[in-house]
Order: structure tokens, then C-alpha cells, then sequence
């Protein structure tokens, strides 16, 4: 029956993981996806997250299924998380928020909302982006394009490039804007680059799409890292986001995440989340209840979230930490080539500049694995093999 089906290519980035699982090196290193480890390198539950599953469970809650829109207690919080406590479309009544299956299912949501009632049906994703991006809006049915966002020669943004696309695009197409250490590049505009953004945004009646799945990760401060999405709102314009809680809460297998979108009235709002309603039915009907939960038990209690927002903070300072020590080392080890990079850029990733060709060698010579397009995640790195990975960038970059 299956005849005719093809053999397809594995993800781009979850297939590293099958590579460094077959190499029998001891000295290997999984640098391909982006999930936090300790400085053992182990995968980290956090604290606050053991604790909050304790107390769930302590409560003997039954296991009826979520309305189709997820947990209020939760996606209330987090979109306050995101949007601050004191945001106007919060107060007002008027944000259509859904607890979501992560980010990627927000993601997908949001697509299938856009390809319905967004006329234009068109999207621009900065080039490069999360590999997943293109798949999932193309997959919802719209068409997809890029605008420049990475200038290779510089390794930092092509702000002009950017802009200037921005300029060019039809009024009514939604731009995708990654809210904080973007992925894969780790770099970021700086505020007075996100007032321009927002500058063309509303000039050219574009509608922003807010992709947030690092909340915390860039400047180990929740508040500050939203600070994009908040100027947006704050100054008028109506955007949707998407959330995670798998890096800012380690939750990644238990697939929590929130859509949202900020409308202009509690009616306007009313509408808005009938249709969510009407997409999520016939994808999964509803979300799981277990991470919802451990999130809601964070958020909503004062001093848990606080020594959350420590635990945040901790993870963030200990890739900083990463950048700094690697990029040390290759200075040490005599490198000729400006590395400054390594520790501008934020968040999970490194953007190294190292070629698909230096890359393969990094991997067969030295054990090492990131993906092609030189993107190294951070979180891989600690003080037990950050020698070994140093040695090896310098070795293959020459
Ligand atoms: N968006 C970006 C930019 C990402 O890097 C990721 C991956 O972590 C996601 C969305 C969604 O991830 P998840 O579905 O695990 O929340
Ligand atoms: O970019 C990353 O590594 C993370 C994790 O299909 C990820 O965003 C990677 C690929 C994928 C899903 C998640």
C-alpha cells in the first residue's frame, strides 16, 4: 500500500542528535539542539518546577479534559508574563489568549488564524530563521517570504537590509519578529533598533507576529527580554505572540506554550477566540492539563515565582559564563580570528561563521556536533569539555 512513499530527510536539527548518538567518541559533544544542561551536562529539572509538580500532586486534582482554549489560571499568567501585569489589553479584557501544545503548536495556531482571516495570507520570517518557521506557516496554507535580518560579513544584523524590506512589504502581510535571542543567529536588535521596527511595522500596516521562546534566556530578566513585544503593544499596535515554557521552565516534553492576540475591544476579543476555539477542535481538541499546572503553580504563587525567576537567571549566567570561557580559550590557543561574537551574541545559540565544510569536520575529527549552517547551542557547553571544543573550532577554522 506504502509503495509509493518516500523516504524523507531527517530535521535538520533534531537528526544531530541521531548522529552524536551512534559516535562512540567519549570526548563527544551535542551542541545541535537547543535544550539546557547543567554544568555536568546533564539534562536540569528546575527546583521550582519539583516543587510545583509536588504540590500538584499533592492535590489530588482530577484528570477531566482542559476546555478547548486550555487552563485560565495558567494562560491568565502567562500572558502577564509576557505583556506585564499593568498591560492595557489585559485590564481592558480585550487579549484572546489560548494555552497552546508549546510553542510550536502557538505557532500553529497562529498560522491557521492567519491563513483564515489575514487577506493578504503572506508572511515574511527574517533570513535565517528556526528551520520549523517555514514548515509550519506553509503548512497552514500561507505564503511565505523573507526579509534580510543576518549580514554574514559583519556577523550581526543587516539592519539597513532589514529595514528596507520592511519598507518594500505590501500593507496587510504579517512579519514574524523573533522577541529575544533569535534563533539560530543570537542576535538581537538593540531598543532603539526595535522603535525603528516598529516605526515601519505601523507605517506600512504590516501585522506583527511576536515568536517568543526564549522569555528569560537573553538577559536572564523576563521583563526585559519582552521588552519588544511590550513596546509594540504599549504604543499602540495590535500584535499576537507566541509563547513557550519549555526553556524558561525546562518544561520541553510536557509541550506548554500560549497563543495570543491583542484585539481592539472585549467583543472584538469575543469573536477572536470563538475562531481559536473552531481551529484548535479539529488539531487536538485540547491541551494537557499536568505541565499547565506545574507553569500555573509557578506563576500564580508569589515566592515560587520569584525563586523562579532566580533559577532563570542562573541558567542565562551559566551560557554567559560559556560564551566567555570558550571564547577565551580560542583566544588563548592563538587564534588570529575575531571572536567578539561569541559573547555579543545572546541566548541559547552561537552563530560561530564556521562553514557546513568546517562544521562536517568538526563532527568527524573532533566529535562535535552543531548544525550546518554553524549554529552552535551554548547550552552544551561546560567546564569539563570546553577545552576539547575550543581545540577543535580552532583546528577547523584555521
Ligand atoms: N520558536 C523558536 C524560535 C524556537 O527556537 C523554538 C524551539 O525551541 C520554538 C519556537 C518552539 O519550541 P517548542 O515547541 O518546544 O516550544
Ligand atoms: O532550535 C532548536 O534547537 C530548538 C529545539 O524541530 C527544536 O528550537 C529544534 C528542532 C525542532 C524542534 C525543536
Amino acid at each position: 500500500t506504502w509503495a509509493n512513499v518516500p523516504q524523507g530527510p531527517p530535521d535538520a536539527i533534531l537528526g544531530i542528535t541521531e548522529a552524536f548518538k551512534a559516535d562512540t567518541a567519549s570526548h563527544k559533544i551535542n551542541l545541535g539542539v537547543g535544550a539546557y544542561r547543567d554544568n555536568e551536562g546533564k539534562p536540569f529539572v528546575l527546583n521550582t518546577v519539583r516543587e510545583a509538580e509536588k504540590r500538584v500532586v499533592g492535590k489530588k486534582l482530577d484528570k477531566e479534559y482542559a476546555p478547548i482554549t486550555g487552563l485560565a489560571n495558567f494562560y491568565t499568567a502567562a500572558a502577564e508574563l509576557a505583556y506585564g501585569s499593568n498591560s492595557a489589553p489585559i485590564k481592558e479584557n480585550r487579549l484572546a489568549v489560548s494555552q497552546t501544545i508549546s510553542g510550536t503548536g502557538a505557532l500553529r495556531v497562529g498560522a491557521e488564524f492567519l491563513a483564515k482571516f489575514l487577506p493578504s495570507k503572506k508572511i515574511l520570517l527574517p533570513t535565517p530563521s528556526w528551520a520549523n518557521h517555514k514548515a509550519v506557516f506553509s503548512a497552514a496554507g500561507l505564503e511565505v517570504g523573507q526579509y534580510r535580518y543576518y549580514d554574514k560579513s559583519t556577523i550581526s544584523l543587516d539592519f539597513d537590509g532589514l529595514k528596507a524590506d520592511l519598507e518594500q512589504a505590501a500593507p496587510g502581510t504579517a512579519v514574524l519578529l523573533h522577541a529575544c535571542a533569535h534563533n539560530p543567529t543570537g542576535v538581537d536588535p538593540t531598543k532603539e533598533q526595535w522603535q525603528a521596527i516598529f516605526n515601519v511595522v505601523k507605517e506600512r500596516q504590516l501585522f506583527p507576529l511576536f515568536d517568543m521562546a526564549y522569555q528569560g534566556f537573553a538577559s536572564g530578566d523576563c521583563d526585559r527580554d519582552a521588552y519588544a513585544v511590550r513596546y509594540f503593544v504599549d504604543n499602540g499596535l495590535p500584535v499576537a505572540l507566541n509563547q513557550s515554557f519549555a526553556k524558561n521552565m525546562g518544561l520541553y516534553g510536557e509541550r506548554i506554550g500560549a497563543f495570543s492576540i491583542v484585539c481592539e475591544s472585549p467583543e472584538e476579543k469575543a469573536r477572536v477566540d470563538s475562531q481559536l476555539k473552531i481551529i484548535v477542535r479539529p488539531l487536538y481538541s485540547n491541551p494537557p492539563i499536568h505541565g499547565a499546572r506545574i507553569a500555573a503553580e509557578i506563576l500564580n504563587d508569589a515566592q515560587l515565582k520569584q525563586q523562579w525567576l532566580g533559577e532563570v537567571k542562573s541558567m542565562a549566567d551559566r551560557m554567559i559564563e560559556m560564551r566567555s570561557l570558550l571564547r577565551e580559550k580560542l583566544e588563548n590557543l592563538g587564534s588570529k580570528k575575531d571572536w567578539s561574537h561569541v559573547t555579543s551574541q545572546i541566548g541559547m545559540f552561537c552563530y560561530t561563521g564556521l562553514s557546513p565544510e568546517q562544521v562536517d569536520r568538526l563532527a568527524s575529527e573532533f566529535s562535535v556536533y552543531g548544525t550546518r549552517d554553524g549554529r552552535i547551542s551554548i547550552c552544551g557547553i561546560n567546564a569539563s569539555n570546553v577545552d576539547h571544543l575550543a581545540k577543535a573550532i580552532f583546528a577547523v577554522s584555521g
